[in-house]
């Protein structure tokens, strides 16, 4: 059961797409001054559907969602709409077609 970080940096999720093993728990850490909500989407029809949605998250938060099943997990930011988004690939699965933020 691992665990690992996608930074939310003022405008991007970093990494915007991130890799990881089913189980893992990924925490979204704010580290610029912005706010952001971390919000569930499905931009494709082959990504999973999920409900997540965090608080505001502002400088210095951090929000976490562990992910159990393989799939595809799209996610943009509910302040700042679809330019700021990203997708956790969990397992082995892969996401060809570009996301709005790309
Ligand atoms: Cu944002």
């Amino acid at each position: 059961m691992g665990r690992t970080t996608v930074e939310i940096e003022d405008e991007s999720f970093v990494p915007v797409r991130k890799s990881v093993p089913s189980g893992t728990t990924v925490v979204w850490e704010t580290v610029g001054d912005a706010s952001h909500v971390v919000d569930s989407v499905q931009f494709h029809n082959t990504a999973d559907k999920w409900q997540f949605r965090t608080q505001t998250l502002r400088s210095g938060d951090s929000a976490v969602y562990s992910f159990d099943s393989d799939g595809i997990y799209e996610y943009y930011c509910g302040l700042q709409g679809e330019e700021m988004c990203g997708v956790i690939l969990v397992g082995d699965v892969s996401l060809s077609e570009s996301l709005p933020c790309e």
